[in-house]
């Protein structure tokens, strides 16, 4: 790690981000000014620098151009005007003459400005002088994201039926309409390997309780699903209910697990299940505490779970809520002025995700009481963790499934994330393509977006092409909001060519799961920008609407309502692949370049790379049904000595290593090139 030079500023809080512990560096920091009095880190950016990384945020692949905020937000509007999301991933990389990467360690929140008040300075701003600050030097960018996945540690690994497709939907209440969900699967052909409950399925929005009126047989009902090849995954919400009885709340009171007020008392906000306690998922055994909870669900046959409002969201708080109050009744009576009129307004609305109460409650730390703001962005890390640290415990030998909504550095070895709650716009297909790219480089490979959009009312057109991009992220969830239409793959007239991109997820679950497995355990990426295989193609690094899946895909979707196909640029010759379904496709060939392509609706643009090859399943209707020792080829070679090396397991057990687990794939084997 000789390239990593680590800068301590102040008294940096521990986020165990890294996994190596690297000497403080002596001396000032070559590329970067570090600026104690103004708590700010600056440098300048060449006319072509691009800038990377960032994870989990708005707007471009290059994040030039615009400021960004560190502070894990529930914000239901990703638009441009943003700086927030849920995640807080303080890693760049300047990719200039000289590249280099940064990664400021710290929880807490952290303004970024990257070319917006000045075209040609980044600036980043720190809320106090703490943090380590890691400089990594590398010949390219590809190179220093590497270095840096070095340093904080391998990615998460999920089961191999997390590969397959899931529905959700916030809504589902029951038994009942899960098993409507089941049917309308079956009853069209379509696959499936996952059905998640939404917070609906527990008693009064009670974490690790079901709901016994609509759920009677709960461990009979996940056992049956289960035998059909398909798995639940329940949502588990950050805080804890108020309730005489309720186990959970009495035993964290009573041992003093749940974050304190300034008055030493347990600090009380509100979320869905109206007023609650958050649990001190800093607090070590706090945390061994809530995590082990989990186990009362994994005794019921339950295998995977997805973590949320975990930033964490608050609606109010009840301090705040009284003051909001109270102003309220000064206006009372009065003939508002437009202004206080707008003030009060604000006053409500701004109840939600109040910095104030941020600022309000306490952690045990490391044995050190901390207020909230200052390890903000760690909360739905540690909550993460907490599970993942116990099902180590309760399930030694088994990989669960596991993902997040907020999250840090470092996360990434102990779930996955989804993309929160975007929208059924069509500029959030967008969203997803280029925030993959920027979330593989922060080590967060098993993601994707609520496809289809999760607020609005999706359109049978964007859920086409959206499956059409899906099919390629690891994470493939149908997921939509209370209230919007019903966007479940059965609800929409052309089910048929929806299916037939459902199925080519199943067909190309060999190459996904073998290039995700190879990229998490060599710390590489699963998805990247054209650039970062082609660092010579001046053209190829301006391109963020097409990325590399893998080392033999690249793919270039459609996200324009109404479009006819688009515009392509191909940094060498590729073959294409024009999917329709596993049985229908045709191949032509394109040459380096630019090029229209044509794209109905129902079709997939899959391009391979030269001398490349994918291994292909027969199409299946769950993970478990897939045929992995008859597997047909795509590829793009004309001789026979071409290889593709596939990773495959078991699919379950944590013994995943690449040694053992690599099957050498040649077209000289027999397998036919294409299906
Ligand atoms: O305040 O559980 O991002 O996926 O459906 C909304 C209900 C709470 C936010 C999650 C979303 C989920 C929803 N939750």
């Amino acid at each position: 790690m000789d390239n990593i030079k680590k800068y301590m500023l102040g008294n940096p809080i521990e986020t165990e981000a890294a996994v190596y512990e690297i000497e403080a560096a002596k001396g000032p920091c070559p590329c970067l000014e570090m600026d104690a009095q103004e708590m700010e880190i600056r440098c300048p950016l060449g006319d072509d620098d691009i800038v990377y990384g960032l994870g989990q945020q708005v707007r471009g692949i290059n994040k030039r151009g615009w400021k960004y905020t560190s502070f894990s937000s529930d914000d239901p509007n990703h638009t441009e005007n943003k700086e927030s999301l849920y995640g807080a991933h303080n890693f760049l990389v300047v990719d200039g003459g000289n590249p280099f990467g940064i990664f400021l360690d710290t929880p807490e929140k952290v303004s970024f400005d990257i070319g917006y008040s000045k075209p040609d300075a980044l600036c980043i701003r720190l809320s106090s002088w703490n943090a380590k600050c890691y400089v990594i030097e590398g010949d390219s960018a590809y190179d220093i994201v590497k270095s840096f996945r070095k340093l904080i540690g391998p990615s998460y690994l999920p089961p191999k039926w997390a590969f397959g497709f899931g529905q959700s939907r916030w809504g589902y209440q029951s038994q009942q309409d899960i098993e409507e969900v089941l049917a309308g699967h079956e009853e069209h052909g379509l696959p499936l390997d996952m059905v998640y409950l939404d917070i609906d399925y527990m008693d009064q929005y009670m974490d690790f309780t079901v709901d016994k009126e609509k759920f009677p047989d709960f461990p009979g009902f996940v056992e049956k699903v289960k035998s059909k090849g398909i798995r639940l995954v329940p949502i588990i919400d950050a805080g804890v209910k108020i309730k005489e009885g309720y186990e959970v709340y009495e035993e964290g009171a009573a041992k003093g697990y749940f974050c304190k007020d300034g008055e030493g008392k347990d600090f009380v906000g509100a979320v869905w299940p109206g007023r609650v306690h958050f649990p001190d998922m800093l607090n070590e055994k706090a945390r061994k505490w809530f995590g082990d909870k989990y186990k009362v669900l994994l005794e019921q046959g339950i295998e995977g779970f997805w973590n949320d409002m975990n930033e964490p969201a608050i609606f109010y708080s009840e301090r705040r809520l009284a003051q909001v109050f109270e102003k309220l009744e000064e206006y009372k009576g009065k003939n508002l002025g437009i202004d206080s009129f707008f003030e009060m307004q604000d006053m409500v609305r701004g109840l939600s995700n109040h910095q104030e109460d941020y600022q309000s409650f306490y952690h045990s730390y490391r044995g050190q009481d901390i207020r909230h703001d200052k390890v903000h962005n760690m909360y739905g890390y540690f909550m993460t963790r907490a599970a993942s640290e116990a099902f180590g415990r309760i399930e030694p030998d088994k990989r669960i499934l596991l993902f997040s909504r907020a999250s840090y550095i470092g996360m990434h070895r102990y779930g996955g994330i989804w993309m929160g709650d975007n929208h059924s716009w069509w500029s959030h297909l967008l969203l997803n393509i280029k925030m993959l790219a920027n979330l593989n480089m922060c080590g967060f490979l098993y993601t994707g977006a609520d496809i289809g959009g999760f607020g609005s009312d999706t359109t049978e057109d964007l859920l086409l092409r959206w499956y059409a991009f899906g099919i390629f992220t690891p994470l493939m969830r149908n997921h939509s909001a209370l209230g919007t239409r019903r966007q479940e793959t059965y609800q929409f007239t052309d089910i048929e060519s929806l299916r037939g991109l459902l199925r080519l997820r199943y067909m190309l679950l060999p190459y996904i799961y073998s290039e995700y497995m190879k990229a998490a355990l060599q710390g590489d990426l699963y998805a990247k920008p054209l650039a970062f295989a082609y660092p010579e193609d001046a053209q190829a690094s301006s391109i963020e609407d097409q990325l590399l899946i893998g080392e033999s895909i690249m793919v270039a979707p459609v996200y324009e309502q109404n479009a006819k196909g688009r515009y392509v640029y191909l940094p060498e010759d590729m073959k294409l692949y024009r999917m329709r379904s596993p049985e229908d496709m045709d191949e032509e060939m394109y040459a380096k370049g630019i090029h229209f392509v044509c794209a109905a609706p129902n079709e997939v643009l899959l391009f391979v790379r030269a001398g490349r090859l994918v291994p292909v399943a027969k199409a299946a209707s769950s993970v478990a049904d897939l045929d992995m020792g008859h597997l047909g080829l795509l590829g793009f070679v004309d001789n026979k000595d071409a290889v593709y090396e596939l990773y495959d397991d078991d699919g379950y057990s944590k013994a995943c290593s690449l040694e053992g687990h690599i099957r050498r794939i040649t077209p000289a084997e027999g397998v036919t090139i294409s299906p």
